[in-house]
């Protein structure tokens, strides 16, 4: 067996943003605990436990309220471990699963009554084995009102990605911003190729995430503080400001060579969006439309 990694911050730096009232990080995972909630078979990495309990405790360390936490990939299509966490919210959690397409609709019924309101799709090689496009689709098209589907892709795949997106009953959300090459500026081809997806519909929503990842150092970005990340990114949300979404992305799957400081991940908040009134659309709004519309 591999050994198990740890791709979080030991001791996260108190970030100096503080986030409104009501703030959701929106993209977020737990691991296990492994004891309870084994991963899977084919899980491509294996992590220590990141179970509810530091999770919801970095959420009162960050100052955000709620979370929306997304299956991650070592867990395959057993959600139990998101599931659990959700009902150890208090309701202050929501989540998004990864599923077998062949999913009952009384098994999707079930996944809605534990505080689930999306399933993943997720394109990346490293990550999936198979990513059936056929099936997904058919899946896609069962899913209880009020889902939708988030998508994780890099942006070489993106124009493959255009027709599959097209077909896709449900709003979209698109982790990452399909990972563009944010060296390249904001206009850049990346992010030139993503601003025309995001125009091809208008229930495209995009996670304005992952500095540490789009950024790092190791890969020839610029590492925290990540100043591309904010030059590429602060005019997608000022030009797409009810359709950004934000998130920690704690524990950071398969992180191990540059760990993020969530703080600091916090701190990248006012630099891509200004304004308290886009703040409160990233953190407060548009979130809550999304996970939790009966209270919008
Ligand atoms: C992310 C990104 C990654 C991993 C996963 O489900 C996962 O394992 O999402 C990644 O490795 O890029 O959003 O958490």
């Amino acid at each position: 067996m591999p050994d198990r990694i740890t791709s979080w911050h030991p001791a996260p730096s108190r970030p100096r943003f503080a986030p409104p009232a009501g703030a959701v990080d929106a993209h977020c995972h737990v691991f296990g605990p492994m004891a309870a909630f084994p991963f899977s078979a084919k899980a491509k990495y294996l992590p220590d436990d990141a179970g509810p309990e530091m999770l919801f405790a970095l959420r009162d360390h960050l100052g955000f309220a709620r979370n929306v936490i997304v299956q991650a990939s070592c867990h395959g299509t057993d959600n139990a471990a998101t599931l659990n966490a959700i009902a150890k919210s208090g309701g202050k959690a929501r989540g998004v699963a990864v599923v077998d397409p062949a999913i009952s609709d009384a098994e999707l019924a079930a996944l809605h009554d534990g505080g689930i309101r999306g399933v993943r799709f997720n394109f990346l090689k490293r990550l999936v084995d198979a990513a059936p496009r056929d099936k997904f689709l058919e899946v896609a098209s069962r899913l209880p009102s009020s889902w939708h589907v988030v998508i994780y892709f890099e942006a070489d795949i993106l124009d493959e990605m255009r027709e599959f997106i097209a077909a896709l009953p449900v709003p979209v959300v698109v982790d990452h911003m399909g990972r563009p090459d944010v060296r390249q500026g904001p206009d850049g081809d990346d992010m030139r190729a993503f601003r025309s997806l995001l125009d091809s519909r208008e229930d495209i929503w995009f996670k304005a995430t992952c500095p540490d990842r789009l950024d790092a150092r190791l890969e020839g970005g610029m590492g925290d503080p990540w100043d591309n990340f904010a030059a590429a990114v602060a005019p997608l949300v000022a030009d797409y400001p009810d359709r950004a979404l934000w998130g920690t992305d704690w524990p950071h799957p398969n992180m191990q060579d540059e760990i993020p400081d969530e703080g600091h991940i916090v701190d990248m908040i006012p630099r891509i969006a200004p304004t308290p009134e886009l703040q409160h659309k990233l953190l407060v709004t548009n979130p809550m439309r999304l996970y939790w519309p009966e209270e919008v």
